[in-house]
């Protein structure tokens, strides 16, 4: 065969293996591998039927992804399922692990499907700016009908195997460990049923008229939101062709849409996004570092973003203690939690027994002492450098030797919260992104003194509890924050300078961020920015005046008090342009001298988002990032930059880091701002594209 793909018999069944680790990726020599097992099983009388069987932790977990930048190479992944689809024999998936995307296609494409109790499906194609070009979007709503399929393949939703039972897509939950035993088991028996009634392409779409509707709703929710990735849509577009058409048209059509998604700006952003979280992870100087396992969870602090690590945890089957000072806000907050997961359970999102199981994991304490035994402290107290000292100080007394005491500021020095311990060593930041069981960043802040074992345990520790984890150095915001708390001064001065908040936001989402600049301040509440400024003049710092803090001094503290740079309605967390607050800013202009100007669109855009590249370069230049691809990730997975522009620096480099320059040159020149003061390696990367662009042209 190749040697990625081997073929075994095993009496009266051909076993064709795939051992293409890490996830049995679908590369070239895999599908030639397979065709090549299925033609000798086939020319082979003593062989009735054919299982499919991966090695390792996984079945097929897709196409191979790196293949999509090279030249097509036969034969393609429709030859292998087409072929398999037409076996005479019958052919068995064989699946534990993830069946994903081209994986599920080799399996919708067998004639049976058995699984393992912990296996689990999806298209998570669409994520990869792609739609499934295998067939699987005409195979799959032929085999579980229309609304699930559009599930899977327009969201990416997984199933499990208890799903995948009842949907009919596996046709047996194994009871063993065996996979191969299993199937030798049941070998005489499907091959008697054969293969005739299982081929899923001649099947028709189950509840044709109820697949219809559900298909133009699901349109008209997508034109009605107003999304801007392209996968999505043609994923339903493909969808539809398995609705209207035979299969060899549905799959005509899916093949031309794959292939223009292939192409895509759309697919090579979220596979730069894809590639540069696991990439993230990857850091040669802990290459040798041995994680410390992690049995036990504490977080200080139960106010929101405490619940929030809290629950973070629960969810990853960590036992946790909630700690707090204070006995009614520690009962507030182990009510909220046992709420959010009544919520769950209410929304259909987890059983009540699994639910409960969490809510069982969950103690309190309002003493220090009770946190003596526990391997991971958390703490999510204000930001306030004295309030964490002292927290840290009672920490180190009393807790074991070797626990990771770590802090969830998302501004501060560690290393001036790291001495106030005696164990700097342990000592660590872990900054969730809120809601903290929602986003899925952790920025994992090392001090000076941290060792490779903290850091390592910390990175570890992230992917176990489903967070990306971007290893950063200290410095005030560390990459994210210090980014945006470069954007955030912009769009203030674009707003003093003339334009409106609606405009800079407006500005903002149409690029694809979820939220503007003002909006998103508004959540979090104006009034935390505000002690923050007032907190840094008190100690003497510099920090002008803007029209923010006259809307925080009117008490327009955001969305909590119901107003902010916006208005909001009860119960209604959308933003409306307020006249109040467009009073304030005029008057503020006024005070300060301004004469309103018109401010085009194309100038917010530059200045929003060039100001944060060129800070990026700078966090690059004092090695606070490790590199590029780690701010996109922080940015992509912390703060909604648009995952399919891959990244700021990915982002930046396609828009042309020269033009950038420019600009920000230009703007430097006219204001002399710090902020635009060309970062050295933006220079540098300049520099580079003008040298390659030179030697590439002569030679
Ligand atoms: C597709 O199938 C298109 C078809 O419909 C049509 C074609 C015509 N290819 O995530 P991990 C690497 S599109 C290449 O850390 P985990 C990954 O980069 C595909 N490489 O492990 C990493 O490499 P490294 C649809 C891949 O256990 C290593 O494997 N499928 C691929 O946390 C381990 O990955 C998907 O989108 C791939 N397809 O999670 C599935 N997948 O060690 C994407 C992974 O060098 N993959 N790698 O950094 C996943 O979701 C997760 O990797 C998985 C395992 C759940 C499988």
């Amino acid at each position: 065969m190749t040697s990625q793909v081997y073929y075994e018999r095993h009496q009266s069944l051909a076993v064709i293996r795939i051992n293409n680790p890490p996830v049995n990726a679908l590369s070239q020599s895999v599908r030639e591998g397979i065709l090549h097992a299925l033609e000798e099983a086939l020319a082979d009388d003593r062989i009735s039927a054919i299982g499919l069987l991966c090695e390792g932790r996984t079945f097929i977990a897709g196409a191979d992804i790196r293949e999509f930048s090279q030249p097509p190479q036969a034969p393609s992944l429709p030859e292998v399922t087409n072929a398999i689809e037409a076996s005479e024999k019958p052919v068995i998936a064989l699946i534990h692990g993830t069946a994903l995307g081209g994986g599920l296609e080799i399996a919708l494409a067998s004639h049976y499907r058995l699984a393992t109790k912990g296996a689990r499906f999806g298209m998570p194609e669409v994520n990869l700016g792609l739609i499934p070009g295998a067939g699987g979007t005409q195979r799959l709503p032929r085999l579980v009908g229309v609304p699930l399929a559009i599930e899977m393949i327009v969201h990416g939703r997984k199933i499990d195997a208890e799903q995948a039972y009842a949907s009919g897509l596996v046709d047996e939950i194994l009871k063993g460990d065996s996979l191969l035993q299993s199937c030798l088991d049941l070998c005489p028996s499907l091959t008697n049923i054969g293969v005739a009634g299982r081929r899923v392409s001649v099947r028709s779409i189950p509840k044709p008229v109820e697949a219809l509707a559900c298909l133009e709703a699901e349109e008209s929710r997508m034109r009605a939101s107003g999304a801007k990735r392209q996968a999505p849509v043609q994923c339903l577009r493909a969808i539809r062709a398995a609705v209207e058409h035979v299969f060899a048209e549905g799959a005509r059509v899916e093949r031309e849409l794959f292939l223009e998604c292939k192409g895509s700006d759309e697919h090579l952003g979220l596979a730069h996004a894809f590639f540069a979280e696991r990439r993230a992870i990857k850091i040669p100087e802990l290459a040798h570092a041995n994680p410390e396992p992690i049995r036990s969870v504490a977080v200080l602090g139960a106010g929101t973003m405490g619940r929030g690590i809290a629950i973070s945890f629960l969810d990853a089957g960590f036992p946790v203690c909630l700690f707090d000072i204070d006995q009614a806000a520690l009962e507030k907050g182990l009510n909220a939690i046992s709420k959010h997961y009544d919520r769950s359970v209410a929304k259909g999102r987890l059983s009540r027994e699994a639910a409960d199981n969490r809510i069982h994991g969950l103690n309190s304490t309002l003493n220090y002492d009770a946190l003596s035994d526990i391997d991971l402290i958390v703490e999510a107290a204000i930001e306030s450098m004295q309030i964490k000292c002292a927290i840290f100080k009672e920490l180190d007394r009393v807790c074991r030797p070797g626990a990771i005491l770590a802090s969830n500021t998302s501004t501060l020095d560690i290393d001036q919260i790291a001495a106030s311990t005696g164990r700097a060593a342990d000592v660590i930041g872990l900054h969730f992104f809120s809601p903290a069981n929602i986003m899925r960043l952790l920025e994992v802040v090392t001090g000076t003194n941290t060792s490779n074992t903290t850091k390592a345990t910390a990175m570890a520790l992230a992917k176990s509890i489903g967070k990306v984890g971007v290893l950063v150095g200290n410095c005030y915001g560390f990459v994210g924050n210090r980014i945006l708390y470069r954007r955030l001064p912009e769009a203030i001065s674009l707003v003093t300078e003339g334009a409106t908040p609606e405009q800079v936001d407006r500005v903002m989402t149409e690029f694809g961020f979820p939220m503007g600049q003002f909006a998103m301040s508004d959540l979090a509440g104006l009034d935390v920015g505000y002690r923050a400024r007032e907190e840094r003049r008190q100690s003497g710092e510099e920090v002008p005046r803007s029209w923010l803090d006259v809307l925080v001094e009117h008490g327009r503290l955001g969305q909590k008090s119901g107003a902010g740079v916006y208005r909001y309605e009860a119960g209604d967390r959308r933003p409306k342009e307020d006249e109040e607050a467009l009073r304030l800013i005029a008057a503020f202009r006024e005070a300060q001298g301004v004469v309103p100007r018109r401010v085009e669109d194309s100038e917010i855009r530059e200045r929003c988002l060039y100001v944060m590249v060129n800070e990026a370069f700078k966090i690059l230049d004092e090695g606070v990032a490790r590199c590029e691809s780690d701010i996109d990730v922080v940015w992509n997975c912390g703060y909604g930059f648009p995952a399919d522009k891959g990244g700021l620096m990915y982002w930046a480099r396609k828009e042309g880091l020269p033009f950038i320059l420019e600009r920000i040159r230009s703007l430097y020149g006219e204001t002399g701002l710090e902020q635009w003061q060309p970062a050295r390696g933006l220079l540098a990367a300049v520099d580079q594209a003008n040298f390659d662009a030179t030697t590439s042209s002569t030679g």
